[in-house]
């Protein structure tokens, strides 16, 4: 058994003997253990009496409990010694706990930092390299049960035969680990690989099509999870194109896999050049209408905010406003609009933000309440994360950044979980149980993805970030093609003022949120100040709650981000010495990158706000290093994780 392997090779002497078991071996059966609740993939971990001796009892419904329960009993251990008396429970709260890979069949990786593609599409089938089982297991180890090899811009090949064995030998791979394997689908494939003269859902050619091709891929792969689709978005084919609904799409597809148990996660990352509405409306407006209309194995997936993973969003209006519908919620885990792998921003606070936040739809009703799908008894339930995962030797460009996949595999295992205890878990398995260095990173770790937020734009601005590679500042940018690419859009800033007003005097998104939470963003005085300018348009001397005014806090938030930055690089020296020095060398250069770009952050938005208010700089406050001309100027054709 694999999870025998794995308590081998962590666990440290001196344990009683361990048994790992299923509810149906008869020395455990007869104990009479709660094993009720633990559907397929829940683990109970006790100190047991077992023909008179003490014995760790590891167990589960069936085999994949189990190896969660070696697994969690690992981690248990790496963050508390062992007592005599021991019991560890729990079953997953989501159903479909995905990693979302946007890697290309080149080897490229879409919005990725850490190398190239982990698959190695050109060797395989024939290739199976040693790394697709780590990564295998590393999932496993923090209950990820499912994995989307192919970017969401899917090219059709990837539903060739040739690369269907590839993905088999992937999911060949994976199973034993308790890992599905999903593919992303380009819906006009039924034109560029079948030859028909349509993808429209309700031809009955084309959804003939889906069905050979499904059946074809389940002859390969028996366990198939299903497809992902990225539709009418951003350029990529779609019902829409024929008139058909998503939801006509989504199901036609859905019906192709449907007999094999397959699912279809359809995304709702969905806005048009062709639509003036504000774009942070638009999926609402397009799929809300369509709740109820879907298949019962189709989810929704919906991104955490209405914009586009943004270091801070309000949480997607949609949570709750689906009821008959499963919504899947989908995190960025690579760190596109957060200055990619070199800076330290931990993530976990970002997702119980949202996973936290109250819907206003029902009392109480968080959108963690919705994602799990339980008040709604619905079958189905998922959280997506969108990988970032490479080739490089430590996985995700840093050793900091694993804690984000980490973060978002226990979060997915168990939404109730803090930030502040993965952070802890994290350290304590990454760099050992030495107090000193799981409190100093932990403590690193916990405000930083706020100070990006600071230093790249708070007070719930969004989007200021350059064209194209999303690295560095570019709130000047106004030519792009389409309005809604251009970072003007989203700060409206004049001499008089800044913030997008999407009140009813604006674009009423406020509209679409529900209750309470729709009655607090309606109004400057009751939203929380760090999503005030991504409701409210304001003046600049409007009064803050420090008394300060909206441009001096502004001010003050980036000088906060940049100080943070500095503080994190004394943390990190204090432990020298006491982290691997390889580890150490290279977060201590991060962090010297970290800190020069939140500088350019800073100052080229202070020179671009300067420009637009012409107010002077609070007293005391250090002018920007260059001129605006000079931050304009800056260029960067190769940063990495273009798309091609
Ligand atoms: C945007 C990325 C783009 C993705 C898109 C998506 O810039 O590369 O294709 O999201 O989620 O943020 O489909």
């Amino acid at each position: 058994m694999l999870a025998q392997t794995e308590l081998e090779r962590a666990l440290p002497a001196g344990l009683p003997p361990i048994l790992l078991a299923t509810a149906a071996t008869p020395s455990v059966a007869a104990l009479r253990l709660p094993f009720e609740g633990l559907g397929p993939e829940g683990y109970l971990v006790r100190t047991v009496t077992l023909n008179g001796r003490p014995t760790l009892l590891i167990a589960g419904n069936g085999d994949k409990g189990a190896l969660y329960g070696a697994f969690a009993l690992i981690r248990h251990l790496a963050t508390t010694p062992f007592a005599d008396t021991l019991s560890l429970s729990s079953a997953p709260r989501v159903k479909l706990r995905v990693l979302n890979h946007w890697d290309n069949l080149d080897g490229s990786i879409e919005r990725g930092y850490a190398g190239q593609s982990l698959w190695d599409w050109w060797t395989l089938p024939d290739f199976r390299d040693p790394r697709y089982t780590d990564y295998a297991r590393a999932n496993a180890s923090i209950g990820i049960n499912g994995t989307v090899l192919n970017n969401v811009n899917a090219k059709a090949d990837s539903l060739t035969a040739p690369y269907i064995a590839k993905a088999a030998a992937l999911a060949d791979v994976f199973r034993p680990w308790g890992i599905k394997v999903y593919l992303s689908v380009r819906f006009s494939a039924p034109i560029e690989l079948g030859g028909l003269k349509t993808a429209d859902p309700r031809d009955p050619a084309v959804a003939a099509w889906w069905k050979a091709k499904a059946d074809e891929i389940y002859r390969a792969i028996p366990d198939f999870g299903g497809f992902l689709v990225k539709a009418n978005s951003e350029g990529q084919p779609g019902p829409r194109d024929y008139g058909a609904s998503h939801a006509d799409g989504a199901n036609m597809l859905a019906a192709a896999v449907k007999p094999h148990d397959g699912i279809v996660m359809w995304r709702a990352f969905v806005y048009a050049e062709t639509d003036p509405e504000d774009r942070a409306k638009q999926a609402y407006t397009e799929f809300k209408p369509l709740d109820g209309k879907f298949a019962d194995n189709v989810l929704v997936q919906v991104k955490n905010g209405a914009i586009d993973f943004q270091p801070r969003e309000p949480f997607h209006p949609l949570f709750g406003a689906m009821p008959r519908t499963p919504l899947m919620i989908e995190f960025q885990i690579t760190k596109e609009y957060l200055d990619f792998a070199t800076h330290l921003a931990y993530l976990g606070p970002l997702f119980t933000e949202v996973l936290d936040a109250k819907t206003g739809q029902k009392r109480g009703e968080t959108v963690a309440d919705v994602v799990d799908g339980q008040a709604e008894g619905h079958k189905l339930s998922g959280m997506a994360g969108v990988a970032n995962i490479g080739r490089d030797r430590d996985w995700s460009g840093s050793t900091f950044n694993q804690a984000n996949w980490y973060a978002f595999g226990r979060l997915a295992w168990d939404p109730d979980l803090s930030a502040e205890a993965i952070a802890r878990a994290w350290a304590a398995e990454t760099f050992g149980n030495d107090r000193q260095v799981v409190d100093t990173v932990t403590a690193m770790m916990m405000g930083s993805r706020e100070a990006v937020v600071d230093y790249t734009g708070a007070l719930g601005l969004a989007h200021l970030m350059a064209t194209g590679h999303h690295y560095g500042p570019g709130p000047w940018v106004a030519d792009l093609a389409r309005p809604e690419w251009n970072p003007v859009y989203y700060h409206r800033a004049d001499a008089a003022g800044i913030g997008f007003d999407r009140t009813t005097s604006g674009s009423n998104a406020v509209g679409q949120y529900a209750g309470p939470v729709a009655r607090a963003f309606a109004k400057p005085e009751t939203t929380p100040e760090s999503m005030l300018l991504w409701f409210h348009h304001l003046p600049w001397d409007r009064r803050m709650a420090d008394g300060r005014t909206l441009w001096e806090d502004l001010v003050g938030h980036y000088d906060r981000g940049v100080a943070y930055v500095g503080r994190m690089r004394q943390q990190w020296d204090s432990l020298k010495g006491k982290v691997d020095a390889e580890i150490w060398q290279k977060t201590a250069t991060y962090l010297a990158i970290q800190e020069r770009e939140a500088r350019w952050w800073r100052d080229a938005s202070l020179a671009y706000w300067m420009s637009v208010n012409h107010r002077p700089l609070p007293a005391g406050v250090r002018p920007p290093e260059h001129d605006l001309a000079w931050y304009k100027a800056q260029h960067f054709p190769y940063a990495p994780g273009q798309a091609h």
